[in-house]
């Protein structure tokens, strides 16, 4: 069945949302609107946007979004075979894994960014549960541009639920999150807004 949109209780650093099993937190504007249309120009005409393409069962496709990697440079990462090398820290990407780990107070040494160019772009149900990762990852995942539905499907119940992530909203995903939940963002036939979205990560070194 389809959840209804989140209900939350208003805490006084963002709003823990009720998600079972998991430690949800939703800033609604981690950015204000004025920093938010400049942070959007700057991220879209500044990063080296990459098309990559995933193989499954000898058929290449290529992944319906762009993306970018960047990090320290331990923090070397993939999912689905592809491999991830990391750019160094841009000033305006450092600046704002800074503002995460300062309100946060939360360590992160990468980001893999999103640009979902309009309603058919998308990314399919997964977790972040890559050995790199670390047992019980936290995410912070902040978004930019046009809204879309993130959903959550919870791994042995399928139930799902859904959070809209507008411009400037910060979306946590603590302890459980990975473990319990897959999410996604669907495609959203005929929308033709932009997205970009942030999520930053702590990857650990392996032996
Ligand atoms: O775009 C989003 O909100 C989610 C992106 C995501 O799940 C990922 O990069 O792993
Ligand atoms: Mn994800």
């Amino acid at each position: 069945m389809q959840g209804a949109l989140l209900d939350s209780v208003t805490c006084e650093d963002g709003e823990q949302l009720a998600l079972p099993d998991a430690s949800l937190t939703y800033y609604p504007a981690f950015y204000c609107a004025t920093r938010c249309a400049e942070l959007f120009v700057h991220l879209r005409a500044e990063i080296p946007w990459q098309q990559d393409t995933l193989t499954f069962g000898g058929k290449t496709v290529p992944v319906p979004r762009l993306q970018a990697w960047f990090g320290d440079s331990s923090s070397h990462y993939g999912y689905s075979g592809l491999k991830l090398i990391p750019q160094a820290w841009t000033p305006l990407l450092a600046g704002l894994r800074e503002d995460l780990q300062t309100r946060l107070a939360l360590p992160l040494n990468s980001v893999l960014l999103n640009w979902y160019r309009d309603g058919a772009d998308s990314v399919a149900w997964h977790s972040d549960d890559e050995r790199e990762l670390g047992p019980d990852p936290v995410i912070a995942s902040l978004s930019f541009g046009t809204a879309r539905t993130f959903e959550l499907r919870h791994k042995q119940r399928h139930d799902v639920q859904k959070i809209s992530l507008g411009d400037g909203a910060l979306l946590v995903m603590g302890s459980g999150t990975q473990r319990h939940w897959q999410h996604r963002i669907p495609k959203q036939p005929g929308l033709s807004g932009e997205r970009i979205n942030l999520t930053f990560r702590f990857i650990h070194t392996m032996a």
